[in-house]
């Protein structure tokens, strides 16, 4: 896959898509929301990938953003409409993706790029990272999906304050309200992501899809999340992965998904 604003690598079972615009702080603009769709669209049946991480290129930036300059002169129709389209193709899709995504926040996540993190099933910040929802000071408001998952991670009263007071906070903070859950140097980014990838990627697919459609349905309106689990809960006797993660056990080896 060939894309402009993103570079795509996959070794180990890992792929890792870097955000790279770096002269626009990796900002998101509409043909790098398309790509991340693309990408992630591409590895969802690619049996080799079993985590993705995504990261920004440079040592300054995750994404700072949606691109400001593409959406300047927006009508209300057209914002209404790339929100709805970013949501659904890109922010949404990822909460909901198969495989785990794992977001290494390597400088600023500001408004849609915090989003982006938020979006992920996991969050890794370096100490360099500086997050915020700034987007009150151009009038807008977050619209990737931030008034909604900020208060799910971190508590109503703290992303409220975060939100109307467009304040970015430094990593360590974020990592002391549960924003990230992880922090490291920012040399020691990528191979902790990574670490925790290989980790992941020694686990059942099937089971790890389960657990993410089970969490997910206690935040999603008109899902019972307890009776979701059970359902997936049954539904994992019937596979593969649970006859030889059952098997390899019985017989003392590790389990081969
Ligand atoms: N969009 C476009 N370009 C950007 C963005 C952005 N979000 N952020 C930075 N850039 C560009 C700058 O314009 C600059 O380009 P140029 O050199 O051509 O002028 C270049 O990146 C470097 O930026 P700075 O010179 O400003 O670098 P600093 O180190 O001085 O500052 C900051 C770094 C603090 C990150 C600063 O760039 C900044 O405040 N950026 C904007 C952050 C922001 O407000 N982000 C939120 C955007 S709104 C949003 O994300 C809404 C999401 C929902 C959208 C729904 C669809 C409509």
């Amino acid at each position: 896959m060939e894309f402009n604003n993103l570079l795509l690598e996959i070794s180990d079972s890992i792929a890792v898509i870097t955000l790279n615009r770096p002269k626009q702080l990796n900002a998101l603009n509409k043909e790098t929301i398309a790509e991340l769709h693309q990408a992630l669209e591409g590895l969802k049946n690619d049996a080799e990938v079993r985590v993705v991480i995504l990261t920004g290129s440079g040592e300054k930036s995750f994404v700072a953003g949606a691109d400001i300059k593409e959406f300047a002169n927006f009508s209300v129709t057209e914002g209404t409409e790339l929100a709805a389209l970013g949501q659904t193709s890109l922010f949404d899709y990822i909460e909901n993706y198969s495989k785990p995504v794992i977001a290494a926040v390597n400088g600023f996540a500001l408004g849609g790029g915090l989003e982006l993190a938020m979006s992920a099933h996991i969050r890794i910040a370096s100490n360099n990272a500086k997050l915020g929802l700034p987007e009150v000071t151009l009038g807008l408001i977050p619209g990737y999906g931030g008034t909604q998952r900020l208060a799910q991670l971190v508590g109503k009263g703290r992303a409220l304050e975060m939100i109307l007071s467009a304040q970015m906070i430094k990593a360590d903070r974020a990592y002391e309200m549960g924003l990230v859950n992880h922090l490291t140097e920012l040399d020691e980014l990528l191979p902790t992501a990574k670490g925790l990838a290989a980790k992941i990627a020694q686990n059942s697919p099937n089971a790890i899809h389960s657990a993410i459609k089970c969490v997910n349905a206690g935040y999603t309106d008109g899902m019972n999340g307890f009776k979701v689990e059970i359902e997936e809960f049954g539904k994992c006797f019937g596979t593969e992965d649970f006859t030889e993660g059952t098997t390899a056990f019985l017989e003392k080896r590790k389990p081969q998904f």
